[in-house]
């Protein structure tokens, strides 16, 4: 965590759709719908103890519409982590992923300090576009953590995460 402001603010990006919002709110709230109702943005706020202090934990669940582009440049500056959500039941969800990590690396100048999650949501269904090992070598050309979930626990949003 990072220093004095205990303030720590992670923002969620992915194309529309790909499920940024249940994921969000499985872990904020411990729930799932199975209605779509499309993000402009939600701001959640958690008190969490982490490392013996007390912090605030901010997370920005954005848009997957590309309306928006300076409330994007915006979170980009402001957040301190980043998780890019896809479906694997959409290469092209992976592919709008690229121009985004493009744009962090380009707002922050280096990410090497700044941690970025890539997560292939809805391994559930059965139509797949994404197989793992295209996550695994995109999380690793983009130093990335191995992709959330792989090692086959349970799923995040309770359906399909990985
Ligand atoms: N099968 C399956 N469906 C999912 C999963 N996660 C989310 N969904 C469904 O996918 C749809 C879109 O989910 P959202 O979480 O609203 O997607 P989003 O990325 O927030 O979309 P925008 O806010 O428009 O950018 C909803 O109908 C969800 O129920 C999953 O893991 N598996
Ligand atoms: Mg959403």
């Amino acid at each position: 965590m990072r220093g004095e402001s205990n303030d720590y603010r992670v923002v969620v990006f992915g194309a529309g759709g790909v499920g940024k919002s249940s994921l969000v709110l499985r872990f904020v709230k411990g729930t799932f719908r199975d209605t779509y109702i499309p993000t402009i943005e939600d701001t959640y706020r958690q008190v969490i103890s982490c490392d013996k202090s007390v912090c605030t934990l901010q997370i920005t669940d954005t848009t997957g519409s590309h309306q928006f582009p300076a409330m994007q440049r915006l979170s980009i500056s402001k957040g301190h982590a980043f998780i890019l959500v896809f479906s694997v039941t959409s290469k092209q969800s992976l592919e709008e992923l690229k121009p985004i990590y493009q744009q962090i690396v380009q707002i922050k100048g280096s990410v090497e300090s700044i941690p970025i999650m890539l997560v292939g949501n809805k391994c559930d269904e059965t139509q797949r576009e994404v197989e793992s090992r295209e996550g695994e070598a995109m999380a690793k050309e983009w130093k990335c953590p191995p992709p959330a979930g792989a090692g086959g626990h349970g799923g995040v949003t309770g359906r399909g995460a990985r």
